[in-house]
C-alpha cells in the first residue's frame, strides 16, 4: 500500500468548499514524456463557507511542481506546503479575488492507470472522472467546485495535428519548431471531472443536427484513420439521441459543437466530458462484418447515455461523489427508455432485468453491498457499480411508475429548471419529483439509504362465496454489512388478472375497475382484496418488473405454462417461461446430486412447442422466449452453488428439447436463415436471433448434419453476428473443425482489435474440458496485453465472470490464476485490477472447500506488495 493507511471518506462529513475557482486558464505544452501544464486559477473565498482563514488545499498526484505565484509574485518554498497528494497555501486573501499561477510537469507515457493524461497508442487523451484531474495539475478536485475553463494546447504539428478540448475553438496559430496551438473556451461552468483534452493524428466524420429552436450543431467523430469506415452508426446514434432528448424530455443541446473521440485504451465504456466525449472504441466502431447486432445496439445505447449526461450530469451535476447515482441512475434510466423506443421495449426491459437480477442482486447480497447512495468509501472508483447505475435506474423507474408519464415529465422539467448550473443531491431530485406531483415520496427516499434486495412474499386466497381474491404481500430485507436492521420501503407492484380462458379479467378494488393496477406497498405487510371474481383468476404480479425485488410466490408448472401462453405483459410472459425452466432445472439438480437418472417433464417440451407454434412479430422477443435461464442466474437462486450440477442439468434440458423439437428448430432455421449482410434493421436482427438460437439447440445434438450447418454458416457469413454465432457453437461442441475454425478466424481478423477481443472471450467462456489450459495459453499469446483494459476484460474478465463452470474448478486453479493476474495488474492499472477482483467476492455462496480456496487467494491479494487502495478496498472488504 501507499505510505499511509488508506482513509475512509464519509458522506456525513460533507462540508461546502472553503474556496471556489471562478475560472482557469490552462496552457498544456504536449509531449509524450514530459508535458508542461501552466495553470492560472482565479480564486475567491466561498461566500457559503463559515470557515475563516482556512488554508487553501489543492489536490495533486504524481505531479512535478515547477513554480507557484500569487497575483504575479513568485512564491519561495516557505510560502507553500507540498505533500504527495496536495499543495497548500496559508493566509490567502479572504476579501478579494486572487490569481494563483502554478506550473508543473507530467509524464503521460508512463501513466498506465489511464487516469489523468495518458497515451493510447499514439494519441494523448485524458480521463478525469472521478478524481483524475489532480493527475494533470493542482486543483480543487471535487464536483461542487464549478469553473469556467479556457484551454490552450500546444504541440508538434506532425504528431498532434488535431488538438481538442471542451467548448468552442476560439483561436489557433503556428509556432516555431513545427509546433502549433489551439485555444478552446467552454462557456459553461463545470467541475474539473468534465475536463478533457485529446491530441493526435485523428480523422473525423462530420454531420450536423438542427435543434428544436433551429440552431445548427456540428457533430464530429474522431478516430484513427484505419477506423474511419466504422463511424456511421455512431453518428446516426448521436443524431437519434439528440432528437429523442428533445421529444422525450424537451432538452436541447447547448454548444455549437459536439465531438466524440474513440480511443483503444479506456478503463470504462465512455465519458461525458462537456462537448468532447471520449469513448472506448468498443462503443463507437461498427461495420456489419466486424460488429454484431448486439454491438450495434450497445453503441447506440452508450452514445445516448453520454449525450443524455449533458443535462443529467453536466448542466446539473453532483454535489459530492456519494451522489453519483443522481446522474448515473437517472441517465441509465433515460438511456434504457431511449433504447426501448429505438428497438423493442419488451426486449430491452428483459435484457435490463437479466443484468440486474444476475449481477446487481449478487452485489447486493455480497460483502460489498451498499445503498445506491453509499455512505463511505476508500476509493470512489470502486463505486461505479451495478448498484449505483442499474439499481439507481430502477429507483428512478419506480418514481416514473408511481407518478405516471405526465407527472414524471413535470417533475423532470422542474428539476432542470430549479437546479440548472448547480451541483446537487439525490434528495433534490426526489424533492422536485414530489413537488411536481401529489405523491408523497417521504418513505420512498429509503431506497437511497438502504442496501440489499427486498424480498416480497406473495400469498393469495380465493373465496368462492364472496367471489373475492385476497392477496397478501409481505416485504423483508436481509441484513447487509453495516446495516443490521432494515425498514420497509415504498414498492410499486404492478398487477393484472387473467381469466381461466386466458382473457384479461377486470380488477375491482376499492370501488375502482380497471385492467391493470399499481399496488403501493408501504408497510411490512399489506392485504389487497379484489372483488366480483366469478372464478379464481390467475394473478400476474410485478408486471414489467415494477420494482427491484425478489418475488416469492408459489406457482405450479401448469400455472406458469398458462402465463407463458396468455399473459399480455411481455415481461411476465417471458419470466413465466424462465421460472418454469428454473423449477425444472432445480428438480434435475436434485436428481444429479442424489445420483438419480434424469428425465425431462413433457410439460416443458409442450410449453416450448406451444411458443414455437404461435406467430410472432417481434422475433427478438420470440428468441428470448426460447432461451434457457443462464447458469449464473440459476446459481443466484441456490443456497450452495453447485456449478457442475447446474451445467449438467441445464445442458440436459437443452439437449432434450433439441431432440424432441428437432424438426421445429430445423424448420425455423431454414425459414429465417437468409444470407443477408448485417444491416441494422429490426427485422433482420430478429431473423438472425431466432435462427441462431435454433442453431445452438441443434448443435447440442452433435450430429454430422449440425456440424455442417454450423460450418457452412461460419464460412459463408456476411456479418459478424452470424459468424460469431456459428463459431461459438463450433467451439462449444465436439466439432472436429474447431481448432481450424479458430485459427482461420484469427487470421481473418488479426488487425481488428475489437474482433480479436471477441475471439479471446469466446474461448475463455467455453465449457469445453480443456478451457483452463486454453486460457493459460492465451495469457501468453502475443496479442494479449495487460496494459489494454479491453483485452484484460475479454480474457481474464470473461473467464472469471462468465465461465462459472471452469473458473470455479474444484482444485482452485481458476482462483489462483485470477489472483496472479490481479496482482500483476495492480501495479499497471489499479482500477481495472480492482474490477477483476469481483469474481472472488462471492465466496460465501460456495461449499466449504471452495470458500477456503477463494479466501486464501483474497488474503494473498491483500498482502501483496504495493497493493493499491482500489484493490485493497475490494479484497479486504470481501474477507470481512
Ligand atoms: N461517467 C461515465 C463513466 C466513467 C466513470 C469513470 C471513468 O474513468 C474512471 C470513465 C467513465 C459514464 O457513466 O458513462
Ligand atoms: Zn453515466
Amino acid at each position: 500500500m501507499q505510505d499511509t493507511k488508506p482513509q475512509t471518506i464519509y458522506l456525513k462529513d460533507y462540508t461546502v468548499p472553503e474556496y471556489l475557482i471562478e475560472s482557469v486558464e490552462l496552457t498544456v505544452i504536449l509531449d509524450e514524456l514530459k508535458t508542461r501544464v501552466v495553470s492560472k486559477l482565479t480564486i475567491q473565498k466561498n461566500p457559503k463557507s463559515k470557515v475563516d482563514n482556512a488554508a487553501l488545499v489543492l489536490q495533486g498526484e504524481g505531479l512535478e511542481l515547477v513554480s507557484v505565484a500569487m497575483d504575479g509574485v513568485a512564491f519561495n518554498e516557505a510560502q507553500y506546503k507540498q505533500s504527495a497528494e496536495s499543495l497548500s497555501v496559508d493566509n490567502v486573501p479572504q476579501e478579494q479575488v486572487f490569481v494563483l499561477a502554478i506550473e508543473n510537469t507530467i509524464n503521460p507515457k508512463s501513466n498506465t492507470s489511464l487516469e489523468g493524461l495518458y497515451l493510447s497508442s499514439t494519441m494523448l487523451c485524458t480521463q478525469c472522472e472521478a478524481e483524475g484531474f489532480r493527475k494533470i495539475t493542482y486543483f480543487l478536485d471535487r464536483p461542487d467546485v464549478m469553473t469556467l475553463f479556457k484551454t490552450t494546447l500546444i504541440g508538434d504539428k506532425d504528431k498532434y495535428p488535431v488538438l481538442l478540448s471542451n467548448g468552442n475553438k476560439v483561436a489557433e496559430g503556428e509556432l516555431q519548431n513545427n509546433r502549433h496551438w489551439v485555444t478552446w473556451e467552454d462557456p459553461f461552468k463545470k467541475p474539473c471531472y468534465l475536463f478533457a483534452l485529446v491530441a493526435g493524428q485523428l480523422e473525423c466524420i462530420e454531420d450536423t443536427f438542427t435543434t428544436m429552436t433551429g440552431r445548427e450543431i456540428s457533430l464530429q467523430i474522431f478516430v484513427e484513420s484505419h477506423d474511419i469506415d466504422k463511424c456511421d452508426h455512431a453518428m446516426q446514434s448521436l443524431k437519434n439521441s439528440m432528437q429523442w432528448d428533445e421529444e422525450a424530455y424537451g432538452r436541447e443541446y447547448d454548444l455549437d459543437l459536439y465531438m466524440i473521440v474513440a480511443v483503444g485504451h479506456f478503463n470504462m465504456g465512455a465519458m461525458e466530458n462537456k462537448g468532447l466525449n471520449v469513448f472506448n472504441t468498443k462503443f463507437v466502431l461498427a461495420r456489419p462484418d466486424t460488429a454484431t447486432d448486439s454491438d450495434y445496439e450497445h453503441i447506440e445505447g452508450v452514445i445516448g447515455h453520454e449525450y443524455f449526461h449533458n443535462w443529467t450530469g453536466n448542466r446539473i451535476t453532483c454535489r459530492d461523489w456519494f451522489q453519483l447515482s443522481l446522474k448515473e441512475g437517472f441517465t441509465v434510466f433515460r438511456d434504457q427508455q431511449f433504447t426501448g423506443d429505438q428497438t423493442s421495449r419488451a426486449v430491452k426491459r428483459i435484457e435490463d432485468v437479466k443484468l440486474l437480477r444476475v449481477r446487481q442482486f449478487a452485489e447486493d447480497a455480497g460483502p460489498l453491498s451498499h445503498p445506491i447512495r453509499p455512505e463511505a468509501y476508500i476509493e470512489i472508483n470502486n463505486f461505479y457499480t451495478l448498484t449505483v447505475y442499474e439499481k439507481g435506474a430502477e429507483v428512478v423507474r419506480m418514481i416514473h411508475t408511481l407518478l405516471g408519464e405526465e407527472d414524471f415529465r413535470k417533475g423532470s422539467d422542474l428539476y432542470f429548471q430549479r437546479h440548472d448550473g448547480q451541483a446537487v443531491t439525490c434528495e433534490d431530485f426526489v424533492n422536485a419529483m414530489e413537488s411536481a406531483s401529489d405523491i408523497d415520496l417521504g418513505l420512498f427516499k429509503r431506497w437511497y439509504s438502504q442496501a440489499g434486495t427486498p424480498v416480497l412474499e406473495a400469498t393469495e386466497r380465493y373465496n368462492e362465496q364472496d367471489k373475492t381474491l385476497t392477496l397478501t404481500l409481505k416485504q423483508s430485507c436481509a441484513a447487509t454489512p453495516g446495516q443490521a436492521t432494515k425498514g420497509p420501503v415504498h414498492i410499486p407492484v404492478k398487477l393484472g388478472l387473467l381469466a381461466t380462458d386466458g382473457s384479461v379479467a377486470n380488477i375491482c378494488i376499492d370501488g375502482f375497475v380497471s385492467n391493470e393496477v399499481i399496488l403501493e406497498l408501504i408497510q411490512e405487510q399489506q392485504t389487497f382484496v379484489f372483488e366480483q371474481l366469478d372464478k379464481k383468476p390467475v394473478v400476474s404480479l410485478l408486471r414489467g418488473f415494477s420494482a427491484p425485488v425478489v418475488l416469492n410466490k408459489q406457482q405450479s408448472l401448469e400455472e406458469l405454462a398458462f402465463l407463458l401462453s396468455h399473459d399480455v405483459d411481455t415481461f411476465n410472459r417471458w419470466d413465466a417461461g424462465q421460472k418454469m425452466c428454473s423449477q425444472v432445472i432445480f428438480g434435475l439438480i436434485d436428481n444429479i446430486q442424489q445420483g438419480q437418472a434424469l428425465q425431462l417433464t413433457p410439460l416443458l417440451v409442450d410449453a416450448f412447442a406451444n411458443v414455437i407454434q404461435q406467430s410472432w412479430d417481434d422475433l427478438s422477443y420470440f428468441s428470448l422466449l426460447l432461451s434457457l435461464p443462464a447458469e449464473n442466474y440459476l446459481a443466484g437462486q441456490m443456497d450452495v452453488v453447485d456449478v457442475v450440477a447446474i451445467h449438467q442439468a441445464r445442458e440436459f434440458v437443452k439437449k432434450t428439447l433439441a431432440e424432441k423439437l428437432q424438426e421445429q428448430f430445423k424448420e425455423l432455421y431454414q425459414r429465417y436463415h437468409k444470407d443477408e449482410s448485417g444491416l441494422f434493421d429490426s427485422g433482420a436482427i430478429g431473423r438472425r436471433r431466432i435462427k441462431n438460437i435454433c442453431l445452438s439447440y441443434l448443435a447440442t445434438l452433435e450430429t454430422e448434419e449440425s456440424y455442417q450447418l454450423a460450418g457452412k454458416q461460419f464460412s459463408s457469413a456476411k456479418n459478424m453476428t452470424d459468424q460469431m454465432a456459428a463459431l461459438s457453437v463450433i467451439v462449444e461442441s465436439k466439432n472436429p473443425a474447431k481448432v481450424q475454425s479458430l485459427e482461420s478466424f484469427y487470421q481473418q481478423w488479426k488487425n481488428e482489435a475489437l474482433v480479436i477481443d471477441k475471439w479471446f472471450t469466446l474461448q475463455a467462456c467455453s465449457s469445453a474440458e480443456d478451457t483452463f489450459s486454453t486460457v493459460q495459453n492465451l495469457l501468453k499469446h502475443p496479442a494479449f496485453e495487460l496494459t489494454n483494459p479491453n483485452r484484460v476484460r475479454s480474457l481474464i474478465g470473461a473467464f472469471s465472470q462468465a465461465n462459472q463452470l471452469h473458473f470455479n474448478a474444484e482444485n482452485g486453479q481458476g482462483y489462483q490464476l485470477l489472483a496472479d493476474q490481479v496482482i500483476a495488474l495492480n501495479s499497471i492499472n489499479p482500477q481495472v485490477a480492482s474490477r477483476m477482483v469481483s469474481a472472488l467476492t462471492q465466496w460465501k455462496r460456495f461449499d466449504a472447500d471452495r470458500q477456503t480456496l477463494i479466501k486464501a487467494e483474497l488474503e494473498r491479494i491483500v498482502n501483496a506488495e504495493n497493493i493499491s487502495k482500489d484493490v485493497y478496498e475490494i479484497a479486504s472488504k470481501s474477507l470481512l
